[in-house]
């Protein structure tokens, strides 16, 4: 079946400024959109979580309504993406009638079919996460994610019953190992599901900033509201055929601290719905400052806006890809941003650009010479192109930066090694010939260069693209990328440093 692509990202709490950790996860989703798209249909879907408590507290506090204090951050959140070079298909905000009216539909069919009942609640609630605490879970009294107050509710509530999908859940982590990544948390999950589960309430009567529950009797709880976005955003139920291209979705990408929601609450409302669960939901690890997660509660919370103009927005996108394998922890510094951009993006591939451009702009006046035909150097990057793509699809960034740099590397080293200075100096058509291959090859190596990083570094590569001469095809499908194809006669147009060297100063 030919099914889309689909990824998506959490949709964000909209109560503050955004940061470097929402960039990272829209960028790696950014990444796999791009990459998938060479080859397919594909769909990328981020988007805003604009409810509940938290949003109506902040949005009083600055003396606005929560929908006005939404609309006048929107621009700064889609304002962040763009600076990042993000191309979404879709940005749902959780206030858009598409998403309330469907919302409403969920908990109807779920009301009908007795997934969704009336109870009482009585438990403790932490407001800054949107979470219900058991009493056990608590630690000195307090929220155990974030060490805040949490506050005693007394409700009759609507209760989803998801104590009736453990068996069904066990069973599908069982028969899909792979279904949660990474490994550690795969793990932690299914621990919490063999310790059992428990119904939840996922109505609230005490506040009234959020979608109200079909017949009366409050709003419906932001997280149930929020997971939803992921199917109402592609038509679920009201657009069967758009629906069935992208669901089950094919990855969604999350920070390790909302697993339980996505990986047991989330797959069971979508069985209670009929629904898949998702093919992949990728938790992923923590940017951190000194030890502790950035977050924008916690006063670390580094400018991204900052961060792009600085550095640029691609040797930023670089840098979150490279720095860690997907799904660690990794620390932050402007001195290691500063590092990858001098050292693998300014040294090894900017100069590679610069070097070969004004070689063959010396040597031959800027025109790509014939290409030398078979040769081992081609013959051992065929797979190149290939091996990247399942790579970065399978979410392998850093193993897939570090097999194209093999390349890099294999270009700047066939420099040295071959001398082209000394090959033009000596008159025999032999050297003449070399020195024709040589440079064919570097320009070739580069084009397949801007290609490869072009989902990383949407910007830059469009740039080395247009050094080279060229002008479409650098989103073209990798599986027919061949070497050679670089057309004899190309004139190339030397330009700019892709990567000027930034001074920095450790203070
Ligand atoms: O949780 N490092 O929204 P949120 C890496 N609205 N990624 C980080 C990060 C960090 N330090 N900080 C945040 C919510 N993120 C809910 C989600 S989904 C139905 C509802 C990223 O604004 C990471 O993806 O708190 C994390 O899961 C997300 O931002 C949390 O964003």
């Amino acid at each position: 079946m030919n099914r889309a692509f689909y990824v998506t990202t959490p949709i964000y709490y909209i109560s503050g400024n955004p940061h470097i950790g929402h960039a990272y996860t829209t960028v790696v989703a950014d990444v796999l959109a791009r990459t998938a798209r060479t080859s397919g249909p594909a769909f990328f879907l981020t988007g805003t979580d604009e409810h509940g408590q938290k949003v109506a507290n902040a949005a009083s506090a600055a003396g606005k309504s929560p929908q006005q204090w939404c609309d006048d951050l929107i621009p700064r959140w889609q304002g962040l993406f763009a600076a990042y070079h993000v191309r979404y298909d879709d940005f749902i905000r959780t206030t858009q009638p598409r998403h309330e009216r469907a919302v409403q539909a969920v908990f109807e069919r779920l009301r009908d079919n007795g997934d969704v009942y009336l109870g009482k609640y009585e438990g403790w609630y932490c407001v800054a996460d949107e979470t219900f605490w058991l009493e056990s879970k608590l630690v000195d009294g307090k929220c155990p994610t974030c060490g805040r107050e949490v506050q005693w509710l007394s409700e009759d509530d609507w209760f989803f019953r998801l104590s009736k999908y453990r068996d069904r859940l066990l069973e599908h982590f069982r028969s899909n190992p792979e279904w949660v990544r990474p490994r550690s948390v795969y793990n932690e999950m299914m621990a919490l599901l063999e310790e059992g589960l428990e119904d939840f309430s996922i109505s609230r009567t005490n506040f009234d900033w959020g979608i109200p529950i079909p017949g009366g009797g409050g709003v419906i709880y932001v997280w149930f509201d929020a997971l939803l976005n992921y199917i109402t955003a592609i038509g679920w139920s009201t657009d069967d055929a758009r629906f069935r291209t992208y669901w089950p979705a094919s990855v969604q990408l999350i920070g390790k601290e909302i697993a339980r929601f996505h990986t047991i609450i989330w797959p069971s409302i979508l069985f209670a719905l009929g629904e898949e669960a998702p093919q992949l939901v990728f938790a992923h690890g923590w940017i951190t400052v000194d030890g502790q997660k950035i977050g924008k509660s916690w006063g670390n919370a580094v400018d991204p806006f900052a961060l792009a103009e600085r550095f640029g927005a691609d040797s930023m996108r670089y840098f979150l890809l490279r720095e860690a394998p997907f799904g660690s922890d990794f620390s932050y510094s402007e001195e290691k941003i500063a590092q990858r951009h001098n050292s693998d993006l300014g040294n090894d591939l900017g100069n590679l650009l610069r070097r070969s451009l004004a070689m063959l702009e010396k040597y031959r006046e800027g025109i790509v010479p014939p290409a030398p035909g078979e040769s081992a150097f081609a013959q051992r990057f065929a797979d190149l192109p290939l091996r990247v793509r399942e790579q970065i699809l399978d979410l392998r960034f850093r193993e897939a930066l570090e097999d194209v740099w093999e390349l890099v590397t294999a270009l700047n080293r066939r420099i040295d090694d071959e001398k082209p200075w000394v090959l033009a100096k000596s008159a025999d058509d032999a050297s003449a010939r070399q020195l024709d291959g040589l440079l064919y090859d570097l320009c070739e190596g580069l084009r397949w260069l801007a290609v490869l990083l072009h989902p990383v570094m949407p910007e830059r590569t469009q740039e080395m693209w247009r050094q080279l001469g060229l002008v479409d095809g650098i989103d073209r499908d990798w599986s027919v990328l061949r070497w050679g194809e670089l057309a004899q006669g190309t004139r190339t147009l030397p330009g700019d440093a892709l990567f000027p060297r930034i001074e920095f100063v450790s203070s």
